[in-house]
């Protein structure tokens, strides 16, 4: 058993000789002898989830490596598992030198998107929650190394993580050999930020004991068999996330909607008055619809219960209109990322950090009463929502947690602008040309235009609300049309042959408005 005061002394201990000596107990190495031991085909589970949390150098060295044998004439990729998506210095330049053979669960970078569409690289994009239950159960093969960013170690293998946690814990069990960046610039005081915790699998498993987003269940520190520990890369570095750019007007107005729905849940009483706990997904809209409930004097102070948490909620924190969040990672820009740092003693214990198997756990997001917020490519008028494929093949990013969250929810909201492009795509189809949420699990669709709420109503009341509330005004006669078109067969009509005509259109001519039903007539 481990002595976690003993681990606090010698983690905060950090500034002094002694912890320095006690980590000459690793084999130092530089980023390039880390990537030496990495072979062709091996598969490696990376800490992190986003940016934060997530290695940065010796990944980098692992592309420099393969661009030299790719050079030489040798093939050489990797298999690529981690929490959610990582950045430029993993999926970005090991992509450019086409060094990923399989990757999941999760990715945004656009040159890792081109090799996935362009067949160079595997990809299934997973449930975030389910990613690391199911390398433990052997679905995904065995793992070589795990690497792992540390705000610092010991000498007895326990590991203060940093900004994000991912499905670090099971990488490092599963794997034969542990490779560690040490990133000085992450303060040690982060200890104590972390609930690292690893559910028993079936037959065994028992609850997770969450009941409330505050609730601690597991260990501060990420307890390793120190013999896998193979090397130790020292390594100085912010997460390096970009700010956000200024709000635009769509995405202020789809905040505004997304607010004034929420207050008049609560003026009902069908939020309860101590409110839930809520989840928001990443981008620009998410950060907005953050900033808008701070705003709002009505709505009262909340917690989060989340997988990420980006620039507005440290600004909720501090005003304490948000009073605690739980979440998988601090996705910062590097700016709010020296604002935390700075004032860590005043955000210590308003933050927790977890696995991704636990922030995203069906099990505890249903228990808490969530109300999930997340951002749509399309939907469709009878409510189910395209969040990863465009145009209905061409993968964008990936499900991430939005599944995790939507399905099990109090509420699930989907938000999306009601037009792309200048207006050249619309965002509220026939019928979505991907479906990644069934109309059983969304509750609510919400654009700039207005609010869908789809709770209790028939599949044709639910189109007559989608087009009428949520579509852009130049496709609502389109949609209409639609609906006629597909008269009334069953009970969710559609004509068959006609409910991907926006999507053709666009295909043909550039402009979904060049739709005609006139030939489906
Ligand atoms: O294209 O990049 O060429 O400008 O899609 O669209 O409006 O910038 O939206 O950045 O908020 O991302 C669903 C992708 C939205 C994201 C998605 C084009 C549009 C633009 C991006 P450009 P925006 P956002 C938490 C939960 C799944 C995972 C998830 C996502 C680009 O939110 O990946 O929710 N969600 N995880 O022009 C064709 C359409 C389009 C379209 C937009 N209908 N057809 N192109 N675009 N709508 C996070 C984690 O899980 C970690």
């Amino acid at each position: 058993m481990c002595n976690w005061a003993t681990v606090r002394r010698s983690l905060s201990a950090v500034l002094h000789e002694e912890i320095e000596i006690k980590r000459m107990a690793y084999a130092k190495m530089t980023a390039e002898e880390a990537a030496a031991l990495i072979k062709n085909g091996d598969t490696i589970g990376l800490s992190g989830f986003t940016a934060p949390g997530t290695p940065k150098f010796i990944t980098e060295a692992i592309a420099h490596k393969a661009a030299k044998e790719h050079e030489e004439g040798r093939p050489f990729k990797i298999n690529l598992f981690t929490g959610a998506s990582t950045s430029a210095h993993v999926d970005g330049i090991l992509s450019q030198n086409n060094a990923i053979n399989m990757r999941a669960p999760y990715q945004n970078t656009p040159d890792l998107r081109k090799r996935i569409n362009s067949h160079d690289t595997h990809y299934f994009d997973r449930h975030l929650s389910e990613m690391a239950q199911e390398s433990r159960y052997g679905f995904y093969g065995h793992f070589d190394y795990a690497i792992i960013e540390a705000a610092d170690i010991d000498d007895e293998g326990n590991i203060l993580l940093g900004t994000g946690l991912g499905n670090g814990p099971t990488y490092v069990e599963l794997a034969d050999k542990i490779l560690i960046e040490h990133n000085t610039e992450l303060p040690t005081s982060l200890y104590g930020m972390h609930d690292v915790y690893k559910p028993l699998d079936p037959p065994a498993r028992r609850e997770i004991p969450i009941y409330t987003p505050k609730d601690r269940i597991g260990s501060p520190v990420l307890k390793v068999d120190p013999k896998k520990i193979v090397g130790v890369v020292e390594t100085y570095s912010l997460d390096g996330v970009k700010p956000f750019t200024e709000v635009d007007a769509v995405s202020k107005q789809i905040g505004a909607n997304v607010v004034g729905f929420l207050l008049g849940e609560y003026r009902m009483g069908r939020i309860p008055k101590s409110f839930l706990p809520l989840q928001s997904g990443v981008g620009n809209v998410a950060n907005a619809v953050l900033y808008d409930l701070g705003e709002s004097s009505e709505i009262p102070q909340f917690m989060m219960y989340t997988e990420v948490i980006q620039d507005a909620v440290l600004e909720l924190l501090k005003k304490g209109k948000c009073t605690f969040a739980s979440t998988c990672s601090m996705t910062f820009s590097d700016a709010t990322e020296e604002k935390l740092f700075k004032d860590l003693d005043f955000f210590h214990d308003k933050i927790l950090m977890r696995p991704a198997e636990i922030s995203n756990s069906p099990e505890v997001i249903r228990r808490l009463g969530v109300i999930a917020m997340n951002t749509a490519l399309e939907a469709d008028i009878f409510g189910a929502v395209n969040s990863t494929h465009v145009l209905g093949t061409k993968m964008m990013n990936g499900i991430g947690g939005s599944g995790d969250f939507t399905r099990n929810a109090y509420i699930s909201i989907f938000s999306c602008p009601s037009v792309t492009k200048g207006g050249l795509i619309s965002n509220i189809v026939p019928m979505v040309a991907h479906a990644d949420h069934s109309e059983h699990s969304v509750d609510v669709i919400i654009t700039d235009q207005g609010v869908a709420d789809l709770r209790g109503k028939d599949p044709l009341e639910r189109a007559h609300l989608i087009i009428e509330n949520c579509a852009n005004p130049m496709y609502r006669e389109q949609l209409r049309d639609y609906l006629k078109i597909a008269k009334g067969v069953g009970q969710t009509p559609h004509a068959l042959n006609a409910a991907m005509a926006f999507h053709t259109a666009f295909v043909e001519t550039g402009d979904m408005r060049n739709v005609d039903f006139s030939k489906f007539l």
